[in-house]
């Protein structure tokens, strides 16, 4: 069996994890400082979001130099001593990279402006006449407005994010080989594979037609477009292909069917995908600026739909709740003061007995909340505040815009990581880069003191995952419970079956579960409440209330 399947990988935000050096900002010191920590924890694979070189528009997604580590961040000394201490104790990194864009603080830019026609990088990046002079399409950014900005001659460069995040044109064949060689570089030093920021954008439709379709407009010439196959196929042959490591995928725009098409073994693209359909319930109109109570038919219809046609398909899933584009689930779908932490352990009970790899972001395992922030002068992410602008000046008055960034902003996952009840939750000794989160009795230090805490579970979760074959190779089925707030599912190996039952509700709800007469409950795995009872035909769940069942 591949060895990420069995493994849970843990997403480190550097910027917010551990400050070392005292400026606010986290860094590669605090990484490997914590390095106990996460080990403790259990988790096997430690995917950093990026650290090269970058004027941190997008906090790092802007790469500037793809061979650098960002000073801010250290050096590539600490950098290589961190993959090997990690390594020394059997822990993996995924590194981050960025292939659809640079940052126009890139070599590459930069010579385009110097050296004008005469650079040989214009054909790096997607560069088009205007259009009377106006864009060349009316393609819009996901960060707000035009998806185009004017070069120096009336032409005009592509960005499907922030204006300084220049698109990377795939269709030019030495970028491409360019792209290989730094990839490689990086494997041969010995990091564990790649977390593929927006892959399936890197192929766009070579029409530039405009688009009065998709959001954000244009999106339907460029997600999956005409030749991301091909060039996954041959990323996986330069490079994927010479080392045992592991890449995941970041799609947007994604079906279990297109899923299946990228991670079967057969395709020979990426590993698996990691994508967020089940993370739009929430949205009015699907806008996601404007809340809605969360549709949790919905989501588990379509993570049950998920399971069902990957396997069908032998594809693999990534098994996700949050990153550092999502609000924190606790949140989202838990309960912020009276069920914290049995809605956090639910939550994460749900998501590691899936089938498929799982990801904790960084806080989730001490089920840390929304940042709380209310004044937009607080907010540091490029998104949040383009989209600020962009809807008041639509005329949308203030308290709805911050209504909708309170919930959605990026910044709720980005405070930084609360180890204990010090100044600045322990993450430095001064005013960090974003402000701390308003909920500081929620620690990494309270949590170990506690051994009922969340903490605890998510460890007890990833040790099972270790032991029990089931939860790797099992057969997952879904189980009807005539209850909506209710996901009751087994997984099944050989003549060893689990049953998982989980009430997503604040509330006590009844269900009767169909599954066999015959069978019966001789143990409780694991579960969010102390005492269980052994029924498991007819249930009153407790709010929020998570039982793992074996089944004789
Ligand atoms: O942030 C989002 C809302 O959830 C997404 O639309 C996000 O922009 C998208 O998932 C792509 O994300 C990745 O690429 C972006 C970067 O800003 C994100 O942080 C990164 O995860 C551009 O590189
Ligand atoms: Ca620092």
């Amino acid at each position: 069996m591949e060895w990420w399947k069995k493994s849970c990988i843990y997403q480190i935000y550097p910027k917010s994890f551990q400050d070392s050096n005292h400026d606010g900002i986290g860094d590669i010191e605090g990484i490997r400082s914590r390095l106990p920590y996460l080990k403790k924890l259990g988790v096997e694979i430690l995917w950093i979001t990026p650290m090269y070189a970058s004027p941190q528009k997008d906090n790092g997604y802007d790469i500037a130099d793809y061979y650098s580590i960002d000073p801010m961040f250290g050096t590539m000394e600490k950098f290589d001593q961190l993959v090997k201490e990690a390594h020394e104790m059997g822990l993996k990194i995924m590194m981050d990279i960025v292939v659809n864009h640079t940052s126009t603080q890139h070599a590459w830019f930069k010579d385009i402006l110097k050296n004008k026609d005469k650079s040989k990088y214009k054909d790096y990046y997607i560069i088009k006449e205007g259009n009377q002079g106006k864009t060349p399409n009316n393609w819009e950014s996901m960060f707000g407005g035009s998806a185009w900005e004017p070069l120096y001659d009336g032409s005009y460069y592509l960005h499907l994010f922030d204006v300084t995040q220049a698109d990377l044109n795939w269709e030019c064949d030495e970028l491409r080989s360019e792209i290989y060689v730094m990839m490689n570089m990086w494997l041969k030093k010995g990091v564990d594979g790649f977390r593929l920021d927006v892959i399936n954008l890197i192929s766009k439709q070579q029409d530039f037609l405009d688009d009065e379709i998709s959001s954000p407009k244009g999106k339907r010439f460029y997600a999956n477009g005409p030749r991301i196959h091909e060039f996954l196929k041959e990323m996986n042959k330069e490079v994927f292909a010479h080392y045992p490591c592991v890449s995941v995928g970041e799609m947007m725009s994604m079906t279990p069917e297109k899923a299946v098409e990228y991670t079967h073994p057969s395709s020979e693209e990426v590993d698996m995908i990691f994508s967020f359909k089940h993370l739009k319930v929430d949205f009015a109109n699907e806008d996601r600026w404007t809340r809605q109570p969360a549709n949790i038919k919905e989501m588990i219809t379509i993570l049950n739909d998920w399971q069902i046609s990957i396997n069908e398909g032998n594809g693999w899933n990534s098994l996700v709740w949050s990153n550092h584009d999502q609000p924190r689930v606790v949140s989202r779908f838990g309960s912020e003061y009276e069920y914290h932490q049995e809605s956090a352990k639910m939550l994460a009970t749900v998501m590691h007995c899936l089938k498929g790899t799982p990801y904790i972001y960084q806080g989730e395992e001490i089920g840390m909340l929304n940042a709380g922030l209310n004044e937009i002068n607080q907010y540091k992410d490029i998104e949040t505040l383009n989209i600020y602008h962009e809807r008041i000046n639509k005329g949308i008055n203030h308290e709805k815009v911050m209504d909708g960034i309170m919930y959605q902003s990026r910044d709720n996952a980005r405070t930084p990581m609360q180890w204990n009840l010090k100044d600045y939750s322990g993450f430095s000794n001064v005013q960090p880069w974003l402000e701390m989160g308003k909920r500081k009795d929620i620690c990494v230090e309270s949590a170990l003191a506690d051994k009922n805490n969340v903490f605890y579970h998510y460890q007890k979760l990833i040790q099972l995952r270790k032991d029990e074959e089931l939860l790797i190779e099992g057969e997952y089925t879904y189980i009807e419970s005539n209850n909506d707030h209710v996901w009751v599912y087994t997984r099944t190996l050989k003549d060893k079956k689990w049953l998982v039952i989980n009430n997503f509700s604040d509330q006590k709800e009844n269900c009767t579960i169909e599954i066999n007469e015959q069978d019966k409950a001789n143990e409780v795995i694991i579960s969010n409440y102390l005492d269980n009872d052994l029924d498991i035909h007819f249930k009153t769940l407790r709010p929020y209330e998570s039982i793992v069942y074996n089944i004789i």
